[in-house]
């Protein structure tokens, strides 16, 4: 019989007394990854966590990788504030934490607020400083530059609108164990669909350990790039009657994924011990974070099972160890890597060899996947010629942009095959940025403003031609970053040099920048960082604005972003 785990929820009188209290105080609002983590420490997935760690916590956890009472803890899950509202709290002062509506979910009393040292945590957590890790880039480029560390209390339950019915806390989940009987349940950790591969592996562990199987995905955060949870979700569902319905359950799980490999790894047996599981499987590079800047894997592929072995008795779960699973194609079934038969002939396909196959249309062999599954995946991610795109155009004043956008953008809508928007820097600052002026501070976020507008064109298939200056190569990447999860991105880097848009000045703008009268001029008094890997590099000054457009037009067929016969 399993016991209920504790919740941080206020109930009764106190619930009512901070329900009162809580729009009187400073406020919080949450990022994705910190609302993950709050309904994870609410609900008590992250038990024995009582809020966000404090400072003590955090260098005990970074270093040691326990909390200060010694318990096992891989992972430092933070608030991380910006450096003006880390200025407006105080040790001892509660603060409401609200989701991105406004709604206060719960609160927090601050013990501690410091600035952490995030190469030190980069290390000791992901083991590396390598901006190609998704956790560390994260860290650095996205996580606030204070911490704020202090207990929470629940005061509202976050809300889900999508699959409601999936979504289960540890004790709900607990509740229902106990319903059916099960008593030995092994979990599965996943942020993929489900191929045949991944239906072995389970439903092998499920019979060698006799045991109930918990197929329990991440819908919180994974790695940027992943498929989405709702495509995901529908996959998993698609195949579900293919287990045994009386041992078999589909159960979602919003938590952030750091991609820490063997730290992520503990964390995932912790929190599914906290879910009442019995066993987690463990397979090859658990929580990857995929290839570093030498392009060499992060971890040793077998590492989390290794260190997961090490700590195993301060982990209240059994470690189920697999090795990869290949296709046997002489037998017809799959095996354990390491029990395939000498010489026999296996088939393998990977994610980017998977990712191809849905962009170019191309047959996904039943051997792989389910039909139901690849049915799912279609739908969700039409070939690349149907997918929505962005061409972003980068250079000086004057280099061409917005003369080789205007052709470029004609050229596109005469094939009408998606709805085509061009977001032009001077339009754009006449719409959308009008306040803002060019210091860094105000152009990168009319870039982003601009990045923001093209990922929701991109998102909903069409395709965005943006040609602002953009002359920071780090806001350029964070464009890019943002809208490559929905489609693809074209650079288009226009070099023509300084001497030949200066010559050229048809605004007139380099006259008055030289005398002085514009400031902050880009290429005369401020930078312009050249691209670094531009999909395309064009300088205009010997070509013609068709001549121009037409080796874009060359570039985005050769991309696979235009129909074989338009
Ligand atoms: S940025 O840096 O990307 O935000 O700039 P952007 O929005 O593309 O700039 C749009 C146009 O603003 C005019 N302009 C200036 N450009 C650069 N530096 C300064 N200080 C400046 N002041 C005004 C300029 O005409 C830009 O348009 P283009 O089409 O590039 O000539």
């Amino acid at each position: 019989m399993l016991c209920k785990i504790p919740e941080l929820f206020a109930q009764d009188e106190e619930l009512e007394y901070l329900k009162e209290k809580a729009p009187t105080l400073k406020s919080w609002h949450l990022t994705v990854r910190q609302a993950c983590d709050l309904d994870l420490l609410l609900n008590g997935a992250f038990h024995p966590l009582t809020g966000f760690l404090n400072k003590d916590e955090y260098n005990s956890v970074c270093e040691n990788m326990c909390l200060t009472s010694g318990e096992l803890w891989p992972i430092p899950i933070n608030l991380d504030v910006s450096e003006n509202f880390s200025q407006i709290v105080k040790p001892g002062e509660e603060i409401a934490l609200r989701d991105q509506e406004g709604v206060i979910l719960a609160i927090l009393t601050v013990e501690d607020i410091w600035s952490p040292d995030k190469p030190f945590e980069a290390e000791n957590v992901f083991g590396s400083n390598d901006a190609e890790h998704p956790g560390v880039s994260y860290l650095k480029q996205k996580a606030g530059p204070v911490y704020v560390g202090g207990s929470v209390i629940g005061v509202n339950k976050p809300t889900f609108y999508d699959f409601k019915t999936l979504r289960d806390t540890p004790n709900e989940l607990r509740k229902k164990f106990n319903e059916v009987g099960w008593s030995r349940i092994v979990a599965f950790q996943t942020r993929n669909p489900l191929h045949r591969a991944h239906y072995e592996l389970t439903h092998r562990a499920s019979e060698e350990f006799q045991a109930n199987l918990l197929i329990h995905p991440v819908v919180g955060m994974t790695k940027p790039g992943d498929i989405d949870h709702f495509t995901r979700v529908r996959c998993y569902e698609a195949i579900l009657h293919q287990y045994p319905r009386s041992s078999t359950c589909l159960s979602l799980l919003n938590l952030a994924m750091r991609m820490a490999g063997p730290r992520e790894a503990i964390l995932h047996g912790l929190i599914r011990a906290n879910y009442g599981c019995t066993h987690f499987i463990i397979g090859r590079d658990h929580a990857g974070p995929g290839l570093n800047s030498d392009n060499k894997p992060f971890y040793e592929p077998y590492k989390a099972q290794e260190i997961f072995e090490r700590y195993q008795d301060k982990i209240n779960i059994n470690l189920i160890k697999f090795k990869n699973f290949v296709y046997v194609e002489d037998k017809a079934q799959f095996e354990a890597i390491n029990e395939v038969p000498s010489g026999a002939k296996t088939l393998e396909i990977s994610g980017t060899e998977l990712r191809r196959r849905l962009n170019n249309d191309l047959p996904i062999p039943e051997w792989f996947s389910f039909p139901d599954v690849i049915r799912e995946l279609r739908r969700s991610r039409p070939p690349r010629n149907q997918q929505g795109f962005t061409v972003f155009f980068t250079g000086l004043s004057g280099s061409g942009k917005s003369t080789i956008a205007n052709a470029l953008l004609n050229m596109l809508l005469e094939i009408g095959d998606r709805p085509v928007t061009l977001l032009d820097g001077d339009i754009v600052r006449k719409r959308l940025s009008s306040e803002l002026g060019f210091s860094k501070e105000h152009r990168d976020l009319n870039i982003r403003r601009i990045g923001y507008v093209a990922m929701e064109i991109v998102k909903n298939g069409g395709i965005a031609i943006c040609a602002p200056i953009a002359p920071y190569e780090q806001t350029r990447k964070a464009v890019r970053e943002e809208i490559q999860s929905f489609g693809s991105f074209v650079e288009v880097y226009l070099s023509t040099t300084l001497e030949v848009c200066e010559r050229r000045d048809r605004k007139g703008l380099y006259k008055l920048a030289r005398l002085g009268k514009i400031k902050e001029f880009t290429g005369i008094s401020d930078p312009y960082e050249v691209p670094q890997s531009p999909e395309l590099e064009i300088d205009s000054e010997n070509s013609s604005v068709e001549h121009c457009a037409s080796e874009i037009m060359l570039k985005l067929r050769s991309l696979g972003l235009l129909g074989a016969r338009v």
